[in-house]
């Protein structure tokens, strides 16, 4: 049967919304978004599941798992179609514009019949607005400007745009004499795929000289706000950084306050109720006494929640919590267990570098092992051919002599044809170390096809490696649709090993799904995908990525030494 779970979580998520905006009370939201990020999470079939089996997901109460049945059994929610009806689309876009909320926004379409971020516009240009209660001339200037800001920056940032506005202001603000401490927090520490603002984190004893230097940065296009503990500034690109200063003995809590995510924070503020605590962005406080407790560090924070350390990339309530409580949190791979990378290109296909300065500059990593696998035949604005293939191979042999402590690899990245054929024939494929296969075409095949496709891949003796399985680009192309748990139980059946291509655009696969292949017992590779030498340092992000799909080492076959890797390698 179809796994349904996602589905069903969107359902759940969008009634979130729609009861937030209707204006019903913010408990019963928060009970929604619980559970729809349980449903989302949840290692089985939901589709499978009966009235008793929806209950006992975390989360799940009697009405939720009624309206779960009434999905499964009709194909609708009547509760979600009269919000539905009630709300229209464009009034739930209103709600992203900054400084909107759902109330304003439900006032706006009440009153005025504003239904768009286009009608609100227009409303404000033509004074329509005049007023209306809650709406003077300054909130219209900030409604003006949030739409601009929106129109312009409609979306996220890729996750290395982000890192790199945070690492030059941390280091711009750690430079400033009497700055304690300073990092970053929020979305990036976390390292979800992309950022919505960059939060940064400071003590200081003097809180205005950071928040000087923060404000006159080179980085700051525009100042937002500027106050004497938060301060916010605009980049040239859009993008929003946000300053906190708290005291030094408050460092602790607020960062585990600002890393977030905001439900993994609502989790662990129960938890702290419950021991007479009480956590918020100024400290960890008794309740009783009103006494600060000082948290020098995040450890010191988790332990008194009687919690091991979490480490960020989980920090979503996606059941961390109840897994640190076992003491059960997965040992994750970091990148120092990285030993080696399997998918590269060159200057013979698309790369920019030629195979010497990768090849060196992959040695300067201290790499084990390093594979070169540039594009094949059937990509044909690639021009590859035997022929250069095979003196590429050439070339790289004679190189290796100057690497004595890295193991080259030579390999290809084939391209899966709409029926799950690659390039070359077998007998050619056999000749390189390692062959890896990705859809660069056909991507909206029905999922049926695309899953027959995946799995034949898989299926194909000398395929190493599913190479950015999902084909997503992100903000530009949507994920192929595939039945993902079936292609999952093709890589372990046929041990073809999935790839987390790092590439910032990519993360591919995205962490929900290695989460869900894990449980089908698959063997990963975390590749930077790198098509010129400073985008080897783009495994970082790939690491991230397994890391918040809860990845340990063991997993990763590139954190293996470099006789287990070649044994695999030969043994397929
Ligand atoms: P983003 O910026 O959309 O990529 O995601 P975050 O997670 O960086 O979210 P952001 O920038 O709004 O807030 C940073 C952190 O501050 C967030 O992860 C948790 C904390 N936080 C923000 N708002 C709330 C809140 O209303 N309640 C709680 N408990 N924590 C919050
Ligand atoms: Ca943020
Ligand atoms: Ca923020
Ligand atoms: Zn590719």
């Amino acid at each position: 049967m179809d796994r349904r779970n996602d589905e069903v979580a969107a359902l759940l998520q969008e009634y979130a919304d729609l009861l937030a905006i209707t204006g019903d009370d913010a408990f019963k939201v928060r009970v929604y978004e619980k559970a729809a990020r349980s449903v989302a999470g949840y290692a089985g079939n939901i589709a499978e599941l009966d009235a008793d089996g929806l209950r006992r997901i975390p989360n799940v109460g009697s009405s939720i798992a009624g309206k779960i049945e009434e999905y499964l059994r009709t194909g609708v929610i009547h509760a979600l179609e009269e919000l539905r009806a009630k709300v229209p689309a464009g009034v739930r876009r209103l709600t992203t514009i900054p400084a909107l909320g759902p109330k304003k926004a439900m006032v706006l379409y009440k009153e005025l019949g504003v239904d768009s971020v286009e009608a609100l516009e227009k409303a404000i240009r033509e004074g329509r607005l005049n007023g209306l209660r809650g709406f003077g001339p300054k909130t219209e200037e900030n409604l003006l400007h949030g739409i601009e800001v929106m129109h312009k920056t409609g979306r996220r940032v890729h996750i290395d745009v982000a890192a790199r506005v945070a690492e030059q202001i941390v280091a711009e603000l750690s430079a400033v004499p009497g700055c304690d401490r300073c990092a970053y927090v929020g979305s990036l520490r976390r390292m979800r795929d992309t950022i919505g603002d960059v939060d940064v984190l400071a003590t200081a004893d003097d809180s205005a000289a950071l928040m000087a230097a923060f404000t006159t940065s080179p980085l700051a296009a525009e100042v937002i706000a500027s106050g004497g503990t938060k301060s916010s500034i605009r980049t040239r690109d859009g993008l929003q950084v946000d300053l906190r200063v708290v005291p030094d003995d408050a460092w602790g809590a607020a960062l585990q306050y600002f890393t977030g995510s905001k439900a993994h924070n609502i989790h662990t503020r129960q938890i702290a109720l419950h021991q007479g605590l009480k956590l918020s962005e100024y400290g960890l406080f008794d309740t009783e006494t009103g006494e600060k407790i000082v948290s020098a560090d995040e450890e010191e924070v988790y332990a008194r929640l009687g919690l091991p350390w979490i480490p960020p990339p989980l920090r979503e309530d996606t059941g961390e919590i109840e897994a640190a409580q076992r003491g059960e949190l997965p040992d994750l791979v970091t990148l120092a267990d990285i030993k080696g990378d399997l998918h590269t290109h060159t200057d013979l296909t698309d790369g920019v570098a030629s195979l010497e300065e990768m090849v060196a500059a992959a040695a300067g990593r201290g790499y084990a092992y390093y594979a070169v696998t540039d594009h094949a035949p059937n990509l044909y604005m690639q021009r590859m051919t035997d022929e250069k293939a095979l003196a590429q191979r050439e070339h790289l042999r004679k190189l290796a002599e100057a690497y004595p402590d890295m193991r080259l690899l030579h390999g290809t990245e084939l391209n899966i044809d709409p029926e799950g054929n690659v390039d070359w024939p077998g007998e050619f494929l056999a000749t390189f170390d390692l062959c890896i296969a990705s859809v660069h075409s056909h991507f909206t095949l029905p999922r049926a096809e695309m899953t027959r496709r995946l799995v034949r891949a898989c299926e194909n003796p000398y395929v190493t490696i599913l190479g950015h399985p999902t084909a997503r680009l992100i903000g530009s192309r949507e994920p192929i649709d595939a039945d993902w748990d079936e292609v999952f139980r093709a890589c372990a059946r046929t041990r073809t090993v999935l790839e987390i291509d790092a590439f910032p655009d990519r993360l591919d696969l995205p962490a929900d799904l290695i989460r869900r292949a894990l449980a089908h017992d698959v063997l990963f590779a975390v590749d930077s995908d790198a098509h010129a030498v400073p985008h080897l340092d783009v495994m970082r992000y790939g690491v991230g990525t397994a890391q918040r799909g809860w990845l340990t080492a063991d997993r990763v076959i590139n954190t293996w030494p470099v006789d287990r890797l070649l044994e695999f390698l030969r043994s397929r």
